[in-house]
């Protein structure tokens, strides 16, 4: 099965629910930014100070503070990495691959979870996080269409995409997951 995956896709569609599961099932390290960048604002580190107003406004935290974040914890790791949310732009997808290269490691699979944006949103208004109110929320997309969405055809340009439906229950999103590892 691979074992050094990326998951994409916009947010809501997923990615922290799926990532943890595939994760605790298949003993891989769960990376996720978002989960990392709001330990630091609870934490009150300076980090998370900088971090917190950005968040809030559904737009994305520097390139320097989530690759720093990232590289730390990967350079420590042997084995297996399930990263989630990251990398939301082609700068960090660059600084990825360089970081990856320093390590000889490679991206073996990018998970694209794809999801209609009205079930997203009922997703995450009904999670109801500091960030899940509808202005915020509609801004994330945004962020992500313009952002994130372009990584998309460069992770289909180096024949690394799997396009991954993510309605559905949780179990039958991960089968569908699951399935394309083992392809
Ligand atoms: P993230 O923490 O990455 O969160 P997300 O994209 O909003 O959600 P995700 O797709 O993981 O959905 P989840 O499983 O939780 O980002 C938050 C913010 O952090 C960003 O806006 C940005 O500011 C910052 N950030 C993070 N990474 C960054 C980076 N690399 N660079 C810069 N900034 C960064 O699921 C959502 C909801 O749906 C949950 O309530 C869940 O229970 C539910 N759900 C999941 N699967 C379901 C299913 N099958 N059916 C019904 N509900 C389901």
């Amino acid at each position: 099965m691979k074992q050094r995956l990326l998951f994409l896709g916009p947010p809501g569609a997923g990615k922290g629910t799926q990532a943890a599961l595939l994760a605790e099932r298949h003993q891989l390290l769960h990376l996720s930014t978002g989960d990392l960048l709001r330990a630091e604002v609870k934490a009150g580190t300076p980090l998370g100070l900088e971090a917190e107003a950005v968040m809030a406004r559904g737009e994305l935290v520097s390139d320097e503070l989530v690759l720093a974040i990232v590289r730390s914890r990967l350079e420590k790791h042997q084995g297996g990495w399930l990263l989630d949310g990251f990398p939301r732009n082609l700068a960090q997808a660059e600084a990825l691959e360089a970081l990856l290269a320093d390590l000889d490691q490679r991206i073996e699979q990018v998970v694209l979870l794809e999801l209609e944006d009205g079930v997203l949103i009922q997703r995450l208004l009904s999670r109801g996080r500091a960030d899940d109110n509808e202005e915020v929320i509609r801004n994330r997309l945004v962020v992500y269409q313009e952002q994130t969405a372009p990584l998309i055809d460069h992770y289909r340009q180096l024949g690394l995409l799997r396009r991954v439906e993510a309605s559905g229950t949780v179990e039958e999103i991960s089968a569908r997951i699951v399935t394309g590892l083992v392809d």
